[in-house]
């Protein structure tokens, strides 16, 4: 393999010395990019982009074309394992992602294959090794899966959920089952992201996108639990470096320290906590991912620019920052902004990185 001609994400999330901070975009491939648009219309629809290596590789090298990113992400989706294990994946027009027969009782949680993620999951795993060998080596490629808690919101609700009342109906009511529920999905994502990393990804990132819909007891017990289960669970170094890896957990501010003692190497940031603040109470012990609102992306150049300076400015000197927006980036703001917003991370980060 090519050795990495920027490494500065990697160095980041392991806190050595970089020269700027890094910079990648939660959701950078996706439908506010004309081009991505175009290519999944060739594909038909949006699994069948998924499961289409050659143009899931094409659709994760988009914006690295028009950006200076420092990393690329996997393009796929976090409900590939749902999907997977037979609950029937699709999405309607202007809707989120639904499923033909999700989940509602022990019976069928008992039922749940195991999944081989190089037999179910091997579109995955050949867009992986796609993309690594056209990265030439010009970034790192991160894999993903989602956390067993959000995984298991969408099988038990069917889909997007506001108020998940099924899956705390279950929580509360028969919390075995879903126990169980969340401790195959954890099985399946060691799995399923140690097979990423055999392929090529060379850091990996949960996304616990509905941790925060729970009290701090519930959370630990129903979401961080089964985090730290996968992070024990990683291969953690592979072509002789690290791979590290990053936790989100959206609306989890509260909760850093306990996140952090997982053993993760980074934790993701929204923005509703302040990086300042998020660096004192984590001194040393991680990296820390984000934080800008994804909707200061509609403000003027001015304006993106004085957030970006203020975040750099908030989480201090040294390495150990990774920027992003705090969530994926909207699907209707203009193109040009994110790469205002790129560039005045690298432009305005070098004072933080002098000595
Ligand atoms: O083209 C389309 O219309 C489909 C839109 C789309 C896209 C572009 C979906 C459906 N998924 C994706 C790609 C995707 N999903 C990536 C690609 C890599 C990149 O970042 O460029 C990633 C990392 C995800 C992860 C994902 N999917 C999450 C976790 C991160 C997050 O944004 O919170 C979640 C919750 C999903 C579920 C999902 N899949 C698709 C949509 C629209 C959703 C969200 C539904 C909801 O809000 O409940």
């Amino acid at each position: 393999m090519a050795p990495l001609k920027n490494d500065r994400y990697l160095k980041a999330l392991l806190k050595e010395p970089v020269d700027v901070t890094p910079v990648w975009m939660m959701r950078q491939a996706g439908r506010y990019l004309p081009e991505y648009k175009a290519t999944r219309a060739q594909a038909g629809d949006f699994m069948s982009l998924c499961k289409n290596a050659e143009l899931a590789c094409e659709v994760t090298l988009q914006p690295l074309r028009r950006y200076e990113l420092d990393a690329a992400i996997l393009f796929s989706d976090i409900l590939t394992i749902p999907d997977a294990m037979g609950l029937g994946l699709y999405f309607e027009a202007g809707e989120g992602p639904k499923f033909e027969s999700p989940l509602s009782s022990q019976s069928q949680i008992d039922a749940l294959p195991i999944i081989d993620p190089e037999q179910e999951l091997g579109y995955v795993m050949n867009a992986v090794r796609t993309i690594r060998r056209e990265l030439k080596g010009s970034v790192p490629l991160i894999g993903f899966s989602g956390s067993p808690w959000t995984l298991a919101t969408y099988m038990i609700e069917g889909g997007s959920s506001k108020a998940f009342t099924k899956i705390k109906k279950m929580a509360f009511a028969e919390p075995a089952a879903l126990h169980s529920l969340l401790d195959k999905l954890a099985d399946a994502v060691v799995l399923y992201l140690n097979a990423q990393i055999a392929a090529g990804a060379q850091s990996v990132m949960v996304f616990d996108t509905w941790g925060g819909v729970l009290s701090p007891r519930d959370y630990k017990l129903f979401s961080l639990q089964y985090m730290h289960k996968i992070v024990d669970g990683l291969t953690r170094e592979n072509e002789g470096r690290r791979v590290p890896v990053t936790l989100f957990t959206k609306n989890g501010g509260m909760w850093l320290e306990a996140i952090a003692d997982t053993g993760c190497d980074a934790v993701g940031l929204d923005w509703t906590i302040d990086i300042a603040e998020a660096r004192a109470r984590i001194g040393n012990k991680v990296a820390l991912q984000g934080n800008m609102d994804p909707s200061m992306l509609y403000a003027q150049p001015e304006r993106i620019e004085q957030e970006v300076q203020s975040i750099l400015a908030g989480y201090g000197s040294g390495s150990g920052h990774v920027f992003n927006l705090g969530h994926g980036i909207h699907l209707d703001v203009p193109p040009e902004h994110a790469g205002v917003f790129v560039d005045a991370v690298h432009r305005f980060s070098r004072q933080y990185h002098q000595g």
